[in-house]
Order: C-alpha cells, then structure tokens, then sequence
C-alpha cells in the first residue's frame, strides 16, 4: 500500500506552516516542535521520578507501555491541544491515540535501538501513523538521540530480522534488513518540552548514552479514526480529537485516578491483547 501523502494542502493549518508539512512529506520526520514550555516538562519529570522512587524504574515495568491508562497526567498530555494541532495538520482531525511508550536510557546505559520501521509489527492497516516523540530531558547525539534515515517512509514495509538482543528497547531486537549509510542519516536533537513527528515506515534507531544525563522520551502513537488493526486481535484506542464513526478500536477511558485497582486491571487486560499482536508467530508466552 502507498504511504499517504496526508491532508489536502486546501484544508486550514491548524499549527505547521506548509514548509514543514512539506519537511514531513518529503524526509517522513519532522522537529523541533515545541509543544510544552521547559518548566512544564521538568514538572512532568518530576511526576516520573516521583513514581519511580516510589516503585521501580519505569522501564522495568509493564505500565513502560501505554502508560496513558494508568497516569491521569499522561492521559492529558495525549489530549494536549499543543500536540494535537501538529498531529491535525498531519493526519486530519478525528485522532486516535492507539499507543504510548516510554523511551528511557539511563546514564551509562547500554539500551539501543536497532534501524527499524515501526509498521512492521502493528497490524494495522494503513501507514498512516505518526509518532509523536515528547523530550522530558535534553536529548542529543551523545546520549542517544534517535536517529532517521530521510525519506525511507516512502519505500514499502521491509524484511526485518528479529534479534531479541539483550540492550535492545524494541519488543523482539528488530532489524531491518538493509543497509544503513549511516553519512546520510540525521540525528534527533530535542530540548525539554520539543516534540519530533516521525512516520510509521521511516527507518530509524538509536545509540547507547554513555553519558552521565538521563535521556527520556515519551512516544504517542496516533492514528486516524479510519485505520483498524488487521492482525485478527481485538485492539484498543484513546480518542482523543474529533469523532470516531468507524469503531475499529474499542475506546479506552481515560483514568480517573493514578493506579487505581479499576486501571491497573484495565492496563493489564489491554497489555496482554497487545502482546499477543506484538509477538505473533514468535511462541513466546506473555509473562504473568
Ligand atoms: O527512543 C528511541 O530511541 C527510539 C524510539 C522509537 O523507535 C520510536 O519511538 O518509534
């Protein structure tokens, strides 16, 4: 299937100018954008680390996935207009959000991400899926930033070799198979509270940080309503903007409070149905 060109160039912006559209179009990324301010993304991160003294590192967690069902502050940062006005100018205005992860590399951490597309493993039927990726903390280079290959979002879905390596943050190790010329790729470098928008095929992945900051990205999936899961699963969604007249997704409430009984339940429900679409074919079991 093509890759969309998205949105008529008649429809009115809601935020991007038509030079960034065109950005977006032509290389299938697109940033910096800033969506909130320094001091909002230092109050989020706080939220963060105030859970994680509290618990464990998020990353050694299930809620690392679609952490939007269990924090209330994350379910409105998926509905904030900031965001969503880029996310509209993109994919126009009924907006799912289907999925949000957490992207953490700790100081002196080994944690990589290998060249992928993100289609690969979704089932969902069209690649019309863009990443929104929210920086809580500076990002660069040296600790890790993601990197993409410009205009790899226009090749079609391509092989992928699972590796399960052991330091790789994507669910089987992915790889994809071909060859990277890594003089051509372009590094991802965001401020707190800058977002970057990439497209469901572009071929990217990221380094180690062997620096002594934390790096940590915050990444919403959003799909337009029309978009279905083809994998056979049931699936789960959030709307977020607009209506949603073709109920491809069961919708998700929002949480009512932090790690309520009611969302954990919820949470672990809709994680075991996911690994069952993200791990198909492999025989691996989810862990109880
Ligand atoms: O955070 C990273 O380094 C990679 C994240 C990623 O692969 C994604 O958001 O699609």
């Amino acid at each position: 299937m093509k890759t969309a060109q998205l949105e008529s160039p008649t429809r009115t912006r809601k935020c991007l100018t038509e030079e960034q559209i065109e950005n977006y179009n032509r290389d299938g990324f697109f940033f910096p954008h800033r969506v909130i301010s320094e001091s909002e993304a230092a109050e989020y991160r706080k939220k963060l680390e105030n859970y994680e003294a509290a618990h464990q590192p998020i990353m050694k967690t299930a809620v690392r996935n679609k952490p939007h069902l269990v924090f209330t502050w994350i379910n409105e940062l998926i509905r904030d207009s900031r965001i969503l006005d880029a996310v509209e100018d993109v994919l126009g205005p009924n907006i799912l959000a289907w999925g949000t992860n957490f992207f953490i590399k700790e100081p002196h951490d080994d944690a990589f991400i290998s060249w992928h597309q993100d289609s690969t493993y979704w089932g969902l039927s069209h690649p019309d899926v863009v990443t929104a990726w929210i920086a809580l903390s500076h990002v660069t280079p040296d600790n890790g930033a993601m990197r993409m290959l410009p205009g790899s979002h226009l090749l079609d879905q391509l092989p992928h070799v699972d590796t399960f390596a052991e330091h790789n943050l994507l669910t089987r190790g992915q790889e994809v198979q071909v060859d990277i010329d890594e003089s051509k790729t372009v590094d991802v470098s965001l401020e707190p509270g800058e977002m970057s928008l990439h497209h469901v095929r572009i071929i990217h992945g990221s380094n180690p940080n062997p620096t002594d900051t934390r790096r940590i990205g915050l990444a919403i999936r959003y799909v337009p309503t029309y978009v279905s899961q083809i994998s056979g699963a049931r699936d789960y969604a959030t709307l977020v903007r607009g209506e949603d007249t073709h109920h491809n997704f069961q919708l998700e409430p929002a949480p009512k409070v932090d790690f309520g009984p009611d969302e954990m339940a919820l949470h672990a429900r809709i994680a075991e149905e996911s690994f069952q679409i993200l791990y198909r074919g492999t025989g691996r079991e989810y862990p109880r």
